[in-house]
């Protein structure tokens, strides 16, 4: 017999403890900033796809009208969308922003799991949530017919068997399988553990994944609730807020809470979109060392095959324009130096043919752009640690920093607004890591136009953005401070990227 009053409490056993009903709300809270800053990532590249070639028209999902541009050199950073900051957190085109809110709250929503998981068992209540038998499916199949047909199942111990599988699938499925396919796509990890990336089939599979996730938990959201007011709305709010059935404002209560994760979701939202370098310093509390620790201590261990390689490797930012570059490009590059200089014991000038007699190294690597797409390619050069050993850094150094030749008031400013020569830094343990490399060659050529040529920064550990191409000079510094606007590089300084760059 089906109960359907919904005057019985679900948990006649016990009402929820304190720890869980904390929980439950935290959880509520930090769903909404990934779900909402996991769709600004996804907004500046709008493309899901299934494998790391990433090719136009192999699209799994495509969530934009944008014609690819034809005809002419096109960059990545013209696929990015702007998404309303009713959706996106915090809208408008902000990657570097939305990224810090991501991870920020990544890491809150795994600490409050975490204590979450830990009570659980500390406090025997796991028992309500792991199905300790067989049964559970004909019991789940059982509640899935009776809600079928318009009614409510009678309570289990507390949960019938359908809730008690979709909510131990949630916890001990969705979730943990959310969080290993967000790390799958972090650089340092594809660098360092290639081998946990191809569980997902590579980074592409493990970003579509990732977003099927997302769908997921909105999916749970919204049948939870539906099924929870079924079950007598005002008797369950009042279990999950207030600790009592019959609580006597739980509507209230639950419309004053609604309000409060509404506020705290504008309130982020409008103080991004208003101070957008103040809201990146405060999130910087929790990402800045996570992101400092990954970056030196994942080092790059990837030897792909080489037949793997991304026929059209994607391309970004706009080769130098002008004419002290193309006077360069059309001597084939023999005028070209590479400064190496700043805190040396020996600065140096090096021409493409110094470079090229130096033992070279080959690596075949995904190149992670922070927008999300990927490609592989085989880069040969010269190891950056090799070019330090002849410079001599001073026991001051602890930064390198990387200057170029294009200047970024030649982009218009609605595909990337400020201008500057472009340059970035990197902590000087980074720039020694095997596979740190000024890259001259790709796939066997000498580096096209749009690739970096003559040389190019290679790090496989680290976002795209850090790459330098077009170098000019090489700096060995003890503070970013002085450099550009002081951030770590051309994009801390414009966008709000994060200085280093690991995920
Ligand atoms: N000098 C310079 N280097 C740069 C950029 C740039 O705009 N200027 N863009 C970076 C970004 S965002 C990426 S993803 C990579 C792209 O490298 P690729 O064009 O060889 O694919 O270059 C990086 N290096
Ligand atoms: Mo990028």
């Amino acid at each position: 017999m089906a109960v359907g009053d919904g005057s019985l409490s679900l948990l006649a056993v016990s009402a929820f403890p304190d720890w869980l009903r904390a929980t439950h709300l935290l959880n509520v809270l930090f769903l909404t900033l990934l779900a909402r800053s996991g769709l600004e990532i996804l907004s500046s590249f709008p493309k899901l796809y299934w494998d790391d070639h990433c090719a136009h028209g192999t699209e799994v999902l495509k969530l934009t009208r944008k014609p690819v541009p034809t005809g002419r050199l096109t960059i990545g950073l013209e696929e990015e969308e702007s998404w309303s900051p009713l959706l996106a957190l915090p809208g408008r085109r902000n990657l570097g922003l939305g990224r810090h809110w991501h991870f920020a709250a990544v890491i809150a929503w795994i600490a409050t799991g975490a204590v979450y998981v830990v009570l659980l068992f500390a406090a025997g209540e796991w028992r309500r949530l792991v199905p300790s038998s067989w049964s559970i499916f004909p019991d789940a199949l059982d509640a899935a017919l009776t809600y079928l047909s318009l009614d409510v199942p009678a309570p289990g111990e507390p949960y019938n068997g359908l809730q008690q599988l979709v909510y131990f699938s949630i916890v001990f499925g969705l979730a943990p399988l959310t969080i290993a396919s967000g790390a799958a796509m972090s650089p340092g990890l594809i660098g360092r553990f290639p081998g946990f990336v191809r569980l997902f089939g590579g980074k592409q599979r493990a970003r579509t994944i990732h977003f099927a996730c997302l769908a997921g938990f909105v999916l749970f959201t919204v049948s939870h609730t539906a099924l929870v007011a079924l079950h007598g709305l005002r008797g369950r709010l009042g279990e999950i807020l207030l600790g009592a059935a019959d609580a006597e404002h739980a509507v209230a209560v639950a419309l004053v809470v609604l309000a409060a994760i509404v506020t705290l979701n504008v309130v982020a939202t409008v103080g991004s979109l208003r101070s957008p370098r103040r809201a990146q310093r405060a999130l910087d509390v929790l990402v800045a060392p996570l992101q400092h620790v990954l970056s030196r201590t994942l080092v790059s261990q990837q030897r792909y095959d080489r037949a793997l390689v991304t026929p059209r490797h994607r391309i970004n930012g706009f080769p130098p324009k002008g004419e002290p570059y193309e006077r360069l490009r059309a001597d084939s590059f023999a005028s070209w130096q590479l400064e190496v200089g700043g805190l040396v014991e020996r600065p140096l000038r090096l021409a493409l043919d110094d470079l090229r007699r130096l033992e070279p190294s080959t690596q075949v690597v995904t190149h992670n752009c922070i927008q999300g797409w990927t490609g592989v390619a085989k880069w040969t050069g010269v190891p950056l640690a090799r070019v330090l050993e002849l410079c001599g850094p001073l026991p001051a150094a602890r930064f390198v920093v990387f200057h170029a030749l294009d200047d970024k008031a030649d982009t218009p400013d609605a595909i990337e607004p400020g201008a500057g020569l472009f340059y970035e830094t990197i902590e000087l343990a980074v720039a020694r890591h095997p596979q740190a490399l000024l890259a001259y060659e790709m796939n066997g050529e000498p580096l096209a136009v749009e690739h970096g040529a003559p040389l190019r920064l290679r790090l496989e550990n680290q976002l795209g953005f850090k790459m330098v191409k077009w170098l000019r000079a090489i700096e060995l510094v003890d503070d970013v401070a002085q450099i550009g606007a002081g951030h770590g590089g051309w994009k801390e300084d414009h966008v709000y990227f994060g200085s280093p760059a690991a995920i």
